[in-house]
């Protein structure tokens, strides 16, 4: 399986839907307009709450659109074939998603401050976990056996979208830019209201109270696991097994139910080493 995966500048990614070409375009030539809202995450930090929360901002709380339209639609995937396409074809103002790392970003991006991009971090530890289920039900890479398995992957950056820590520290380099929102899903999960609130200041909505009530209805948990167009389960079933799902569990802390001691404190050393620096109170975690 790994033959077919498709690398580029040292990352790897998917084996579907994912080119060199495509990705080298996308780096070079694609032009990030003014208007342009972009939602940037590493992977299983949060990417389809936040496409949910913005599909339902923008369209005042009515769920007719998250309802109606799949979200890799909604807001495409621009670093992948089908989704490229898709937002080359969008109407401004723009609305589209990237998991990529900021070095592989469309470099006409740093060239403005008008553009505004989310960035939603979330426990390295977390994300490991929700990476490591879901990449075991679904097709697109290889498949890890074991936990302990994909740890080592996911600590050496030999996983899809490459190193959380380098992808956090890259775009955490942006985040004193005014058009660069940083969140994180544990924020979100403590209080999605205020962090909601905090959204659509920034991408510059007023919203009634009754109107955020329907996005934070529509984005909950339990709406999102039950709206086909939300919950992935649109994917062809050639890409996935059984057991495959997207809303798993959605807590946080969930990594403390999976490590064992001796791999939370392995995790927790090269975490150390690789963070250095940061101010402790950045991240909502220990
Ligand atoms: S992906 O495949 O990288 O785009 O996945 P991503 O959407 O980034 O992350 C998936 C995790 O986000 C959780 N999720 C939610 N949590 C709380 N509320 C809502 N509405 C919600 N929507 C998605 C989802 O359950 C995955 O986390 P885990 O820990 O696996 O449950």
């Amino acid at each position: 399986m790994s033959d077919n995966t498709p690398w580029f500048e040292g990352i790897k990614f998917p084996m579907i839907h994912f080119s060199p070409e495509i990705l080298r375009e996308v780096r070079d030539k694609f032009v990030v307009k003014d208007e342009d809202t972009i939602t940037v995450t590493y992977p299983k930090s949060g990417t389809n709450w936040l496409i949910e929360i913005v599909s339902l901002i923008l369209s005042k709380g009515d769920p007719k659109w998250v309802q109606s339209v799949p979200n890799w639609d909604r807001s495409p995937w621009i670093e992948s074939t089908g989704g490229y396409e898709l937002v080359k074809g969008q109407k401004d103002p723009r609305v589209y998603t990237s998991h990529l790392p900021l070095h592989l970003f469309p470099k006409s991006f740093f060239s403005s401050k008008a553009k505004v991009m989310i960035y939603c971090i979330r426990n390295p530890r977390d994300a490991l976990v929700s990476g490591y289920f879901f990449l075991s039900k679904i097709n697109v890479t290889e498949k890890p056996e074991t936990l302990q398995q994909y740890m080592e992957w996911f600590l050496q950056g030999n996983v899809i979208y490459g190193s959380w820590f380098e992808h956090v520290r890259g775009w955490l380099s942006m985040r004193d830019m005014e058009n660069v929102l940083v969140l994180s899903y544990e924020d979100l999960i403590k209080d999605t209201r205020s962090t909601v609130e905090k959204i659509c200041q920034f991408l510059g909505k007023k919203l009634k109270p009754e109107e955020t009530d329907l996005v934070l209805k529509y984005s909950s948990f339990q709406f999102m696991k039950e709206n086909e167009m939300s919950n992935f389960t649109l994917l062809p079933h050639a890409y996935t097994t059984e057991g495959f799902t997207l809303l798993r569990k959605g807590t946080v802390g969930d990594w403390k139910n999976h490590f064992t001691v001796a791999q939370a404190e392995a995790f927790d050393k090269i975490y150390q080493e690789k963070m250095a620096g940061y101010p402790p109170k950045l991240f909502p975690w220990e």
